[in-house]
This record gives structure tokens, sequence and C-alpha cells, in this order.
């Protein structure tokens, strides 16, 4: 094919492809195939459907562009690379390589135009969701009439793969039933995955399944065809009550004469002799790497000047809005920079000792029904477990599809899309999500939540029914690798208050945290409020660890303690007083704000001549040994649990004061 004959968008296309896979070819790995079938699905999202500014990549009212298929990156850095975000073809041969911003899949923050980090499969799609939400309910509180300020739409590559991971099906079902017209997804049906044939795995009819969820669906017989691309996504602009999946047929590794439609295409390169045939079947020259003609880059460059008029016109739009409307535009600006409104701290609950007994649960609840009126960007939910997890906002409506405005969530039983969906509002900027589930769940969101902490993003996870001491759901529902699990997660803040008043705290450091996900684990089950008179005030929770009560003479031991075991250990220490043994308590809420404290503070609080140490938890013992030394101890699970009454279970499984003044004299002894 010679080039001469090619319109100016072939050649764009073909140059695309041709980078994808020179790019994969001097990385000596990488997918370059995908890309090569996707570069005219890329070619019109790019030049004429999304609405971006390169200039400006977090305009507010960007389309947000998600390619869920992470690994056909090469397609999305071309892309930013052309139309002049801040990539160069240097980064674009820097493909794969040690601090590139052109990493092996999309990566949130590394490079400005990627809106979230993808990889693993299905979770882009669902992310997708998040951002839809967010935009809605932007668009409810913000939006005024004659100011449609914020009417972005989400666009998405999804694959094969995608289709088929579990959390697609959560996320899709659940954008249906919300009707999310914001919604646009085109879906690369190139019928390869890695093993061969998707025949081998997946022969349901996905667009049949999408009309079930309840989306717009669009069938479309040739992925080159550029004016069908074009049209089809015209239409699903227009749908405003559905979201929208665009089923297009496409050929992975288009262009490739030996490889085109063989998963060989898929995840390595083509070798250098297919390239060199590549370049000669669309016109170029088969000795050039990395060719991108002038007139290909002034092309791209010129196609997103329409969107950096559109910024402008947008800009001027704001402007009245602001005039007209100062205080809602200054909460935007302002919580779109992370900050919080005023007010809130304040309206944090005190927790009096010795009235009743309250689930940190409870408590929790209690917190964010006192601050929700000041904090408006606080919304979030249950997958299907609020009166449980006492997580809904009494003054507020839930968010449905007639109620954009609700702060409550529904996202029914499916945890995984949760996680993801959180994401993506997270991503949103303005907004903090939470979301809560019962604590074992939390392995059925391993994947947000590695990705939220991967991404250095806030949504804040609620897990309740933290321990064996939840009774008789028994063993299925009583964690034990899960807390060392979720600590394990770098950049992730585990957080396990004591009592009612830790809990208050907790949030407040939820809120004030950035750099990662917050865990909140609460307890099911009624504790006592610590008394602050008596105690260390609960304030010192944002330390990590704290001592909690000193002993009169000076320690022999320190009783370590988080969330409700936290009692047990401070009628320990009384007990081991009457046997004139002193010990010091330490309520441990966070291992990893601990961690944070510097060295002259983690020596008061735990000194290095100090090593007889016994910690206490309901969980796995794992990772404690950090703490108690090699002359400590920990009292915890190695093993599931069993049905039965809470207090039984505790027992049974060594959890009581006796056993901890035991345990404490044998390691004096
Ligand atoms: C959750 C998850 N599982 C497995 C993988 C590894 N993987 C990468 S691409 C892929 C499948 C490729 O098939 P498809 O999605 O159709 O992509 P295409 O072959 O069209 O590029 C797999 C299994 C992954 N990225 N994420």
């Amino acid at each position: 094919m010679d080039t001469k004959t090619q319109t100016i968008e072939q050649i764009g296309i073909n140059t695309v492809r041709i980078l994808a896979a020179d790019a994969v070819q001097k990385a000596n790995s990488g997918h370059p195939g995908t890309p090569m079938g996707l570069a005219p699905m890329g070619h019109v999202l790019w030049t004429e459907s999304m609405n971006y500014n390169p200039q400006n990549p977090e305009w507010a009212n960007r389309d947000r562009f998600i390619l869920s298929a992470g690994h056909a990156c090469m397609l999305q850095y071309s892309f930013l690379y052309l139309t002049g975000y801040n990539v160069t073809l240097e980064d674009i041969k820097n493909f794969r390589q040690l601090h590139s911003k052109t990493a092996g899949h999309p990566e949130y923050g590394l490079l400005e135009g990627i809106e979230v980090t993808t990889g693993p499969l299905g979770q882009g799609f669902a992310n997708g969701v998040g951002f839809a939400i967010a935009q809605k309910y932007i668009a409810a509180r913000y939006n005024m009439p004659g100011f449609d300020i914020f009417n972005y739409k989400i666009y998405a590559i999804c694959s094969d793969g995608d289709m088929m991971e579990g959390v697609t099906a959560e996320a899709a079902s659940l954008a249906g039933h919300l009707k999310l017209g914001n919604i646009i997804y085109l879906y690369d049906d190139n019928h390869i995955t890695i093993e061969g044939k998707t025949d081998l795995a997946f022969t349901e009819d996905v667009a049949q399944r999408f009309e079930a969820y309840g989306w717009h669906v669009q069938v479309l017989a040739d992925g080159n065809d550029l004016d069908a691309l074009s049209a089809a996504i015209k239409s699903a602009q227009k749908e405003s009550n559905r979201p929208s999946l665009i089923k297009v047929r496409t050929q992975i590794g288009y262009g490739s004469p030996n490889k085109a439609g063989a998963a060989s295409a898929h995840g390595s390169p083509l070798g250098e002799d297919e390239v060199k045939l590549v370049k000669e079947n669309f016109g170029f020259d088969p000795d050039i790497h990395f060719e991108v003609p002038d007139e290909i880059l002034n092309y791209y460059r010129e196609a997103c000047k329409i969107g950096i008029k559109k910024e402008q016109d947008w800009n001027e739009l704001y402007k009245n809005y602001k005039k007209e409307y100062p205080e809602l535009a200054n909460e935007f600006e302002l919580l779109s920079k992370g900050k919080l409104s005023q007010g809130w701290k304040e309206k944090l609950p005190v927790f009096k000792a010795g009235e009743e007994k309250i689930a940190t649960r409870k408590a929790s609840g209690k917190v964010l029904n006192a601050i929700a009126n000041y904090l408006p960007n606080l919304i979030g939910g249950s997958a299907d477990l609020a009166p449980s997890t006492n997580t809904y906002l009494e003054e507020y409506r839930s968010f449905s599809a007639s109620s954009r405005s609700g702060r409550n969530f529904h996202f029914g039983i499916r945890e995984h899309a949760m996680g993801a969906i959180l994401n993506g509002i997270a991503l949103s900027k303005c907004i903090i999500p939470y979301g809560s589930t019962f604590l074992v769940f939390s392995d059925y969101m391993r994947p947000p939540i590695r990705l939220a902490a991967i991404m250095k993003i806030r949504p804040i996870f609620i897990y309740t029914h933290d321990s064996i001491r939840l009774g008789e759901d028994g063993t299925t529902h009583q964690p034990i690798e899960q807390l060392i699990g979720l600590r394990s997660v770098p950049n992730l803040m585990v957080i396990r208050p004591a009592d009612a008043n830790e809990t208050a705290h907790a949030w407040r450091v939820a809120l004030e945290h950035s750099g990662g996900p917050v865990a909140l684990i609460l307890t099911r089950q009624g504790i006592p409020v610590i008394d602050q008179e008596k105690y260390t005030k609960a304030s010192e929770l944002e330390r990590g660890a704290y001592i909690l009560s000193e002993s009169e003479k000076t320690p022999q031991i320190i009783l370590i303690g988080t969330g409700s075991e936290v009692q047990l250990v401070i009628a320990a220490q009384e007990k081991l007083k009457e046997q004139n043994i002193a010990a010091r308590v330490v309520s441990m809420p966070s291992w990893e704000l601990f961690d944070q404290q510097d060295e002259t503070y983690k020596e008061k609080i735990f000194p290095k001549t100090l090593r007889k140490r016994l910690a206490v938890e309901a969980g796995s013992p794992l990772g404690w040994c950090r703490y108690v030394t090699d002359e400590g101890d920990v009292i915890g699970i190695n093993q599931f649990g069993e049905s039965a009454p809470g207090d039984e279970m505790m027992k049974e499984y060594g959890f009581t004061v006796e056993n901890i003044v035991k345990r404490a004299k044998a390691l004096l002894s």
C-alpha cells in the first residue's frame, strides 16, 4: 500500500500501528497486536468524539478515557503523544524501561492523561462506573439552570478479558440499573485471547447479555470502518438513559501479514522481520523506526485544538457560573484540591465512659452522621450490609437513577465492583467515597484495594465484624488472616480502633489522610468506652500506638492490644498490678501510623530495653514479632474459628484476662 493513495486518517492510524509494533519490538516485550486492531477506534475517539485538552489534562469537564484493556497501552501512549500531551517520542522509545513514563501498563500519576491505572482486567471497566457515578453526583450538586458545568462522559475500551471477568458483570449490572447514560464503552471483539481463539472458553452472546443489563448496545462488523465508528459513538452520546456498549469486530495485529488474527500477535514482539513487513504493507520505510511523518503530527496536534477551544468556552461559562454561584464554585474548587470544608472536626462526637457499651461500628455510624452535613463530598454505602455496617446517612436519600444527589449508595452484593467503583469515584478528585462490608469479605475486594494503594488514592473501606467474636455466623464469617493481609498492602493504612472515641479519631485521621486508601476495622459487639479522664486521650490514635495506661512502677512488661482486645489488656494490667507486676498498656490501632513516627517517639512507646512484650489481637499473629521482639509473645489465632456465641469463642481461643495474665507471667518467669 502506497502512502500516497491513503487518506491522512489512514496514514495516522497506520502510524499508531507501527509505533506499537516498533515500541514493543524495541522493548522486546509488550502487546503489539491489540493496539494495531484498535487504532481506528482510537483515532475516532481522539480526533472527534472526546473532549480533552492536552495543555490542561486536568480540565474539570474533560471526558474521561479508560483503557480497561491496559495491556494495549501503546495505543494510549501513541495518541497522548500525537495529540500533544506531555509525552515525547523519546518516551515512546523508552516503553517499559526503568523509570519511564510509558510503563508496561498505564499508570495513574506517571503520565498526564492517564486517568486510572489499568492492567488487571475488569478493573477499568468497573472504575468507569465509579467515574460515571461521580459525574452524576457532581452534576447534581453543582450544575445550575443555564450552567451545565459538568456534563462530561466516560469512555473506555475493553477487551474479551474484561468481558470475561466477574467484576465487569457486577459493575455492568449496577450501571444498567442506575441508568448511567454517561458511559460509552467500546468492546474490542477480536475473538483472540492469550491461549487462542475466544471460543475456547467464551461463547456467550455479549450483546444480549448487556441488553439484559439494560445497556444500549450497538454492534459493528468492521473495526476499520471510521464512518460506522463515528456514527455509533454519536448515537451513544445521544443516549442519556442507558450506558452504551459498542461491540466492534476488530482484528488483532491488523496489518501484520503473518500474525494478524492470531494469538501470537497478543503478547510478544512481532519480530524484526515481521515489523518490516508491517511497515511495507502500510507503505512506510521498513528501515525507519518510530517514524511519525510531520504531516501526521501536525494533523493530530491540529485535531486536538477543538478540545482546547472547548475548554476556553467552558472557562468562560465557569467564570460566569462563579459570579452567579460563588459559594458552590468555591466549594468545588476547595474539594477538588483534596481539602475539606470547615466545621466537621468540631462535630466529631465525644463518647462518655460508663454509660453503655457501644460497638465501634455503631460509633462509626454516629460519627458519619454527625459530620456528614459538613462534608458534602463524603458519600458512600455498602454491599447490602448498611444495617450491619452502620454506614447509612440518615438525613440523606439514596443515590439512584432518579436521585443523583443521594449520598447513600446501594452497591448490591457486589463487593468487588464496590471497591473498583470507589476507586473510580475517588479518582474524580472532589469526592471522598467510602464502602463497607464485613472484614472477612474484604477478600472479595483485594484487587481494587491493591490498585487504590498503587495509585495512592483515598477511598475509605469500612470493615466491620472484625473478629471471631462475631460468633454464631461461624468459620466462614470469622476473619483470621484478613488483618495481616491488609497490613501487608503497601500504602494502605489500616486502623482498628479500641473504642468509640478511638473510632471518632480514626475517622478524623482517615479524612485528613492522603497518599493511599484507609481501612477502618470495626467491631460487631458492644465494647465499653475507655474513660478519657483516667486514661490517655483517644486523639493519640493519630500516633498509631500510644501508652494508654502507664504502670505506677517502672514497667516490666508491655501489653499491646488493638480494637476490642484493648479492654482485656487494661483489665490484665490491673490483675498483674495486684500481683505486684508492673505492666504498661499500649493501644496500637494502626501499625502504619506508628511506623511513620520518629525514632524518639517509637523508643518512648517500645524502649529497646523493655523487650518483654505481649500483643493481643483476635486474628493471625503473623507480623507481630516486629513489635513484640524475640523476647515477647502474641495471643492470636492460627486456625479458623467455629460457630458459637461470641463470648464463648473468645474464651475458647484464649482471649481472656486470665490467659493474658498467665502468658505475661510466663514471659517474665
Ligand atoms: C485479572 C487479569 N487476569 C489475567 C491477566 C493476564 N492477561 C493479560 S491480557 C489477557 C487476555 C487477553 O485477551 P483479551 O482481553 O481479549 O485481549 P487481546 O488478546 O484482545 O489483546 C490476560 C489473560 C490480566 N491482565 N488480568
